[in-house]
């Protein structure tokens, strides 16, 4: 059976309670832990010479698509009905979005320390300790539009811009790709301006708190945020049916990115499956 994600804002508050039961059952048990874990593990630089799957790299859109199915498949299994919402932020894109309820997300971090103190996922509720954090305190963080130097959610123009896009990526495969669909949805600008991140990037940004950096999966908001992307991905996938994955092959020997980046065929830790093996997701789930 095929089954649907949904747009968040759409969810009736039944449905929204049941994600978030099964979000924080997943916590309970540690597997939640385990998700933030495997996204600290893959978290590597551009300057980095080892192996990049999932930023900043061609593979960047699979691997991710892969996670999320992963982490849909726990949730399922605690409750069938369960998907993972997708949050379509530019239209949700203020801090009065019902995403931010007392039902559903909480709202953003208070003054001084950021701590998430409403919602589910308040760390005095009992239920949200933070494992991998790199923070003290072991509670959830967010600092709305980063008022120390603000920042706007994308808009629909910019994501219509990206959908342009032709071809699926180009040389570096990485954060100074200069055209191609995966840098463009993945936001990695010149500078060192706000301007720097764009659309996905910008999206961790503007929540702040852990959604910056590896440890981002500890804001449960992420997954909503990544299925909107995987959407975005699907969507241009049915614009451009010929654009396939790229690149097909490794660089040619003596290129700086040979071994460093996934080809269509090769794997995809830590699972056994390739960027090729990601690209149609028809029988698994659809968004509507
Ligand atoms: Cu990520």
């Amino acid at each position: 059976m095929v089954h649907t994600r949904k747009n968040q804002r759409g969810l009736t508050s039944a449905e929204r309670r049941k994600f978030v039961s099964a979000v924080l059952e997943l916590k309970r048990r540690g597997t939640y832990d385990e998700f933030v874990r495997t996204h600290i593990d893959y978290y590597v630089a551009d300057g980095e010479t080892r192996l990049r799957l999932a930023h900043a790299t061609p593979s960047f859109l699979p691997w991710h698509r892969k996670f999320l199915l992963e982490f849909e498949r726990e949730l399922r299994r605690i409750d069938p009905t369960v998907t993972v919402p997708y949050w379509d932020w530019t239209r949700d894109n203020t801090p009065a979005a019902s995403l931010w309820g007392e039902d559903f997300m909480g709202g953003n971090g208070r003054r001084g320390d950021l701590q998430v103190t409403t919602g589910p996922f308040a760390h005095a509720g009992g239920r949200w300790n933070i494992v991998y954090g790199m923070t003290e305190g072991g509670f959830l963080t967010r600092d709305f539009g980063r008022p120390s130097s603000p920042l706007t959610l994308p808009t629909e123009a910019q994501v219509d811009a990206v959908m342009r896009e032709t071809v699926y990526d180009v040389a570096p495969w990485n954060s100074t790709s200069a055209s191609g669909f995966r840098n463009g949805l993945e936001g990695w600008g010149p500078g060192r301006t706000n301007d720097r991140f764009r659309l996905h990037n910008r999206v961790h940004r503007w929540v702040g708190g852990l959604m910056l950096g590896g440890a981002s999966v500890n804001d449960p908001v992420f997954w909503l945020h990544h299925s909107f992307v995987d959407l975005l991905w699907s969507r241009w996938q049915q614009r451009h049916p010929r654009a396939t994955y790229l690149p097909t092959r490794q660089p040619p020997p003596g290129d700086a990115q040979r071994g460093r980046i996934a080809a269509l065929d090769d794997r995809m830790g830590p699972w056994d499956v390739t960027p090729a093996q990601m690209l149609d997701h028809s029988g698994i789930y659809r968004y509507v």
